[in-house]
């Protein structure tokens, strides 16, 4: 093919991905996966990847390579379903980009520039997973990890690293005021920034870990209050959703996106890792926490609410599902945005009032196997009588 045949074919096939229609999937009646994913590599304008110019690029060959698109924010704005998407050069760096999309599930499409975000101290070398949340205040926040080698790691160590929480703010995902990274006392990642204020603060949920890898004391899922959001500073943590043994969030857990507001309470998505023989597996599930005090849990089923399907399990990172991002219609209709194996991005479609009810009615996990099965046998009971 010559330069230009090459082009027109890969603008046509370009072309053919972004007006891909998608179709749900009827599975158990929580939610409906789509058949596509609504953003991978591939999405990416092809004037990020390529220098079109056939006098400095004559065999049109790739100049800047896009290895992933996944863990996204979500928001619906002007409309439109918006989504800050983790974007992940071949060089290993991640940035966020924003795409649109009409109806939430298929013709996503990345505006021309990647987010330009603002450093705070020393340069970040990796940012990635921000949360949004469209704070009472009036503001938009993204809250998102910033990785930067550790100062401490010995000579020869160029892996050690530390994970703060960066914080910004924005009205219309274009300008972003940085603020100053949550200072905490131990390193953190999966910080999300509650929507509300709660006794005139502003509420944290963190991920307290021991490590930049390991969770370990951590404990789960902890609940700050700051009140001051220029200053932001973790004085008091308390872990509200705590890991346990043999469960699917045994070695880690971490707030996904904002927790949306219901008449029942607050709903909340998490990813839950286990260890197995293939590495850690990443899955995701429901939490619910009280109006009066949303750091109280009113109800977590037992076990996963999504776990990887067919090709979700292969990728990057392989056997991981994740979500940083949902967005909720005036008529309750919940698209969720998660991501597979650090690969690519996918929705699902529930309602607020269908996740509820998974919510308030499956059962908690009795943490041991005899009451597994009398947790079935109740059901069983239910359906054919005792
Ligand atoms: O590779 C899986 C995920 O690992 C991290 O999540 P956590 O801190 O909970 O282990 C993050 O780097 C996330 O981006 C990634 O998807």
């Amino acid at each position: 093919m010559d330069f230009e045949e090459r082009l027109s074919w890969l603008e046509k096939e370009h072309e053919d991905l972004i007006a891909k229609k998608n179709e749900p999937v009827y599975v158990n009646g929580v939610y409906e996966r789509y058949v596509n994913p609504v953003l991978t590599a591939a999405h990416a304008p092809l004037f990020w990847r390529y220098d079109l110019d056939k006098e400095t690029n004559p065999y049109l060959e790739e100049r800047f390579g896009i290895h992933a698109v996944f863990n996204s924010g979500a928001i619906k704005l002007d409309g439109k379903y918006v989504l800050v998407a983790r974007v992940e050069g071949a060089d290993r760096k991640s940035f966020f980009a924003v795409a649109e999309s009409e109806d939430g599930t298929s013709g996503f499409k990345f505006r021309d520039r990647p987010v330009v975000m603002p450093e705070y101290g020393e340069p970040a070398t990796n940012v990635y997973d921000m949360r949004l949340t469209a704070h009472e205040d009036g503001w938009i926040y993204g809250v998102f990890c910033v990785e930067r080698k550790d100062p401490d790691a010995p000579a020869g160590d160029l892996s050690s690293a530390v994970a703060a929480a960066g914080i910004a703010r924005t009205r219309d995902l274009v300008v972003w005021e940085r603020l100053p990274d949550l200072k905490a006392p131990s390193q953190q990642r999966n910080v999300v920034l509650h929507p509300e204020f709660v006794d005139g603060k502003y509420a944290f949920y963190t991920r307290p870990q021991d490590g930049f890898i390991d969770a370990g004391s951590g404990g789960g899922i902890g609940w700050s209050l700051v009140p001051d959001i220029t200053k932001a500073e973790v004085s008091e943590e308390k872990i509200i959703n705590l890991r346990y043994y043999h469960t699917v969030k045994e070695l880690k857990n971490g707030e996904g996106p904002a927790p949306i507001k219901t008449p029942q309470g607050w709903l909340h998505l998490a990813h839950g890792v286990r260890g197995c023989a293939s590495g850690l597996r990443y899955v995701l599930y429901l939490y619910m926490t009280s109006l009066e005090d949303p750091s109280k849990v009113i109800a977590e089923p037992a076990g996963f609410f999504m776990a990887p399907e067919g090709e979700e399990y292969i990728g990057d990172v392989m056997n991981v599902l994740f979500s940083s991002g949902w967005t909720v219609d005036d008529d309750g209709k919940v698209f969720i945005y998660y991501a597979s194996s650090d690969t690519r991005l996918h929705v699902a479609s529930s309602t607020v009032g269908r996740l509820v009810d998974y919510c308030l009615h499956t059962e908690p996990d009795g943490l041991r196997t005899g009451l597994t099965v009398e947790r079935l046998n109740r059901l069983i009971d239910k359906n054919l009588g005792k």
